[in-house]
């Protein structure tokens, strides 16, 4: 049972209401044990099978393979591209003609305009791409033979016959994008001192080939690719040739007859070698990669390998991710012998902790090893039992460092070729941390290496014990604060997976309890107070160096929706990061606002990344998209809503949305036709292109304006601002009702009814926004017909989305249907394409992978349970029939609350409410109210009628 961890004493007060507690840390032992772990019974194939652990800031993802562990990890600060400016110098000379051929309905011509002079400075435009021989030597070192990119567990292997050749790789399962392709070649020893021909026959696209980790050259087009690699390239004995192949996709990246696959003393063909048969190869990434490095996007760290000695069969394999303490695990048992391995994240000791244990006494054999995807690094060894890892992204702009320190119980421990070596022990633990020179977003000459020898040296004087318990103990101060029961089916004793795959209310109603419970984990992972970054599109998890969308934030939806759940589920802390990020954007973006608007105030677009660059980005038809700033301000203006706290709002949440609202001030115009004051040129969301009066963003302006009065009457600030705020109110074009009786898009009653287009953005207004509610029934009528257009299904982030509008719809049963749709596998059965669902590892999939789904719908179950953003705490108000019976405790709401809520048959059964502000109390359950004042700290019971008990 779920219980409150408080004295004895104070426990048997609690009946008695109002009761004045010490703390409202109160917290939960975490309950239903079997229900807070993500369980497998086999290693994980692929990275959306592997579990996340993390601190906030360093991340790891455990495969947990019986022979070859591998531990993919990251550190949120190791990003592409470099401190610079993004806004152009003058842009804002062009507002006027852009925003006059929008209004003559010319919108290519406006894109055409903007694309050429308004958008964000890009790298290529900067001293890099000046110097163009470092771009062509960039391009080299990065595409260069890469050993390292083959890692054991990425290399598949194909047969290339002598029939076919190449063509055979044509539509060959994933084999998409930038594709290596690697083999070994023998050269005789008589063709010592010759030179002789690679012959690889024709190409389909283009390709870059290297031997002996020298690129020997590139070709396109149809070009038939035979290179002469002079004597003094070739090695006695193993040579390695290395194919790289952008563009590959089903027609094949390459066409040859195996016949023509081969390599010859120059001038003696008879003498050739077939290169047909094994090739490996290695699929780098779904995109042909652009000047990775010059591109701020998230990169991976590096691999951790553990490469255990023992054969064997294996039995009773299990690998699962705790919950409750943050902790994964692998266990099975071998020749008799027990293993046991348990990895963890600590964020007091800001280090990965791995234990490794055998229940046999001297069975532990083990070479642990680091492996990089990036081209330019070392490996060196610090003392008799720790490695260090040295690298570099784009060529040194920033510089990432990670120390690993192994000991190890009995047996002997030896370090050689950079790896470490364990044989006969009865135990080992691991300690691995990383760091990058990343100081802030101008400033990038920290030292990683000083840091890491800092933090490893005091680590390693720990017991793995202690560090253990240190980690578990800071973790639940978060994660303890909250739990959440939906019942017992009977699928929830199977694997995760397998749960997934099944997942029907019924059955497992507790997989959307472990859903939830997950989403808080990942969020007390990828954003602690002291991450310096917040969670980015990734969370902080990542293992591609040319992630989707550069893994950065994205301000039209997804950046904000990481956090929406974080107020609610009782992690207001974890925002800190975000907010911090909001006011180093202001710093960059008064910059901005003045160059590209010439207003005050500031301004972000739909995305940004670790060097706050906050100009336009990408092309104009959806870069240009205004309301960035106004949209954080709102999760501004929420966190003080549930918090309460004065301090916050007066020092950091005030001064950011007044600055956002300055510029709308200032930048608003008046629609020529309609006479309202309008927002352009922007667009809604990715949809429609480049436009005069998206709704969205007048539904956020709006909202900016009136939280901003509020804040400054709250404040005793600005009155007169306030004033222009109420006044411009007033005049921003309202939400329309379209011919379909839809809810307007855009200014224009242009709506396509069989549009399915992932963004919803004129549901803005119903949520997050409040300004469309069931007070507002035409509007709400209009919006729901809306919904009903665009349908139910959607990317990740879209689906949950969908499920807080229809719960703020008080639609639960329709937020539950897209709930389900959510919960199921991203994975379709026949091997096609995937959809938007979960992983194995209960990642939400756009796809690919986008952490956003998971923090969203986490919210959207939330929204069913409770609602408070009009100032009352209205409870179970969208509960689906498809979970009648359930609790949740440490939920919280506006004006300062915190909720325990049980439910039974569908029906409120008794509520704990306790006051954190001591603000005044209205209650609404089904038709009934009550309203009562509350003493700060005190605590409140009411019974299903709301009656107090
Ligand atoms: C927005 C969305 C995409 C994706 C990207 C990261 O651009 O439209 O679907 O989520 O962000």
């Amino acid at each position: 049972m779920n219980r409150c961890t408080v004295s004895h004493k104070l426990k048997k007060l609690w009946n008695k209401a109002p009761l004045v507690l010490f703390t409202v840390l109160c917290t939960f032992k975490a309950s239903a044990q079997n229900n807070s772990k993500l369980w497998y019974n086999a290693p994980a194939q692929k990275w959306t099978d592997a579990l996340p652990i993390g601190n906030g800031s360093i991340g790891g993802m455990v495969y947990g393979d019986v022979q070859n562990d591998r531990v993919q990890f990251n550190e949120n600060t190791l990003w592409n591209g470099a401190p610079r400016a993004y806004a152009r110098k003058g842009a804002y000379k062009y507002l006027a003609q852009i925003r006059a051929l929008i209004a003559q309905g010319k919108q290519k011509e406006a894109e055409a305009l903007a694309g050429k002079a308004f958008m964000g400075l890009k790298e290529n435009e900067l001293n890099y791409a000046k110097d163009s021989a470092r771009w062509v030597n960039t391009m080299l070192s990065y595409y260069g033979p890469q050993d390292e990119l083959f890692h054991p567990s990425t290399i598949k292997t194909i047969s290339l016959p002598t029939e076919q050749g190449w063509e055979l790789t044509r539509g060959l399962e994933g084999l998409d994008g930038t594709v290596w392709f690697r083999r070994y070649v023998e050269i005789p020893a008589g063709w010592k001192g010759k030179d002789v021909v690679l012959s690889l026959g024709r190409v389909r696209d283009m390709d870059v080939t290297y031997f002996n980790g020298e690129r020997v050259g590139s070709t396109n087009g149809t070009a038939y690719r035979k290179y002469v690699i002079p004597a003094s390239k070739l090695h006695t004995g193993r040579n390695v040739i290395a194919v790289q192949v952008l563009n590959f996709n089903d027609k094949g990246g390459l066409t040859s007859n195996a016949k023509e696959i081969k390599i010859y003393p120059q001038g003696n063909e008879a003498e050739a070698l077939p290169l047909s048969g094994q090739w490996e190869y290695f699929i780098q990434d779904g995109e042909a990669p652009v000047y990775p490095k010059y591109n701020a996007s998230y990169q991976p760290f590096a691999d951790l390998h553990l490469q255990f000695a023992a054969k064997g069969e294996v039995t009773n394999y299990r690998r699962d991710l705790d919950l409750t303490n943050a902790t994964a695990h692998v266990s099975y048992a071998q020749n008799g012998v027990t293993y046991t391995r348990e990895y963890l994240v600590s964020a007091p000791d800001k280090a990965m902790a791995i234990q490794l244990a055998v229940s046999k006494p001297g069975q532990l054999t083990l070479k642990i090893g680091l492996t990089t995807l990036h081209h330019q690094y070392t490996i060196r060894k610090v003392n008799e039992s720790t490695l260090a890892l040295n690298l570099k992204v784009n060529n040194g702009v920033l510089k990432g460092v990670t120390y690993l320190h192994v000991s190890r119980q009995g047996g002997k421990l030896s370090i050689a070729n950079n790896g470490i070596n364990i044989s006969g022990a009865n135990s080992a633990t691991l300690y691995l941390t990383a760091a990058t020179s990343f100081r802030n977003y101008h400033d990038v000459t920290g030292d990683p290496d000083a840091i890491c020898k800092k933090r490893i040296t005091s680590v390693k004087a720990k017991s793995y014990a202690a560090v253990r318990s240190t980690h578990v103990a800071d973790y639940q101060r978060y994660y303890n604060t909250f739990d959440i029961e939906l019942g017992k089916g009977q699928n929830e004793g199977l694997p995760t997976d397998e749960r997934i795959a099944k997942f029907n209310s019924k059955d497992d109603p507790g997989l959307v309890a472990l859903f939830v419970k997950y989403s808080r984990y990942l969020l007390i992972s990828s954003s602690r107070p002291d991450s310096k970054l917040p969670a980015n599109l990734q969370g902080i998890w990542n293992d591609l160096l040319t992630p989707p969308w550069g893994s950065k934030f994205t301000t039209n939806i997804n950046l904000q929706m990481n956090y929406w759940s974080a107020e609610m589920f009782n992690l207001s802390a974890c925002t800190k990061p975000l907010f911090h990020m909001v006011n180093d954007l202001e710093q960059t973006e008064h910059a901005t606002a003045k160059e590209h608007y010439n207003a005050p105030g500031w301004v972000l677009h739909h995305n940004t990344d670790i060097w706050c660059g906050t100009a336009p980005v990408n092309a104009s038809n959806h870069g240009i998209w205004q309301p960035g700033a106004a949209w954080l301000s709102e999760s501004l203006w929420e966190h003080y809503q549930f918090t309460q706290d004065k301090a916050f709002l007066r020092s950091q949440a005030y001064p950011a949305m007044k600055g956002a609202a300055e510029f709308f001030v200032a930048n608003l115009v008046k629609d020529p036709t309609t006479g309202y004051l309008i927002s352009t040129p922007s667009n809604s969301p990715e949809h429609g292109g480049l436009v005069a009066g998206p709704t969205m963003d007048h539904q956020i302006i709006r909202e900016l304006f009136k939280n901003t009065s509020k804040a400054s009457a709250l404040l005793g600030l600005d009155p007169a601002f306030a004033r222009t705020l109420q006044q411009k109110y007033a005049q921003i074009a309202p939400n329309r009702i379209g011919k379909y009786g839809q809810l307007q898009e855009w200014l224009e009653d242009k709506d396509d009814t069989t549009d399915t287009h992932r963004h919803v953005s004129h549901m803005w207004g119903v949520h997050p926004g409040t300004e469309i509610t069931e007070r507002t029934p035409e509007l709400m009528q209009a919006a729901k017909r809306s919904m009903y257009y665009r349908g139910d299904d959607g990317t990740g982030w879209s689906i949950s989305w969908k499920v807080n509008i229809w719960a703020r719809m008080h639609d639960g049963d329709h937020a539950f249907k897209l709930l389900n749709r959510l919960l199921s596998t991203a994975e379709s059965p026949d091997g096609g394409k995937d959809r938007g669902g979960l992983y194995h590892n209960m990642f939400d999939a756009h796809p690919p992978f986008q952490i956003d789904g998971n923090f969203g719908a986490a919210a959207g179950v939330g929204e069913m349970l409770l609602q408070s953003q009009f100032g009352t705490l209205d409870l179970l108000p969208a509960l689906p029939t498809a979970l009648p019976n359930g609790s949740v405790k440490g939920i919280c709401a506006r004006g300062g609350f915190v909720l325990n809520i049980d439910w039974k048959n569908g029906e409120l059964q008794k509520v704990r409410i306790t006051s954190t502000a001591g603000k005044p109390c209205i209650v609404n359950y089904a038709g009934k109210q009550i309203k009562f004042d509350t003493q700060k700290g005190a605590t409140y019971q009411l019974n299903g009628n709301l009656q107090k008990i």
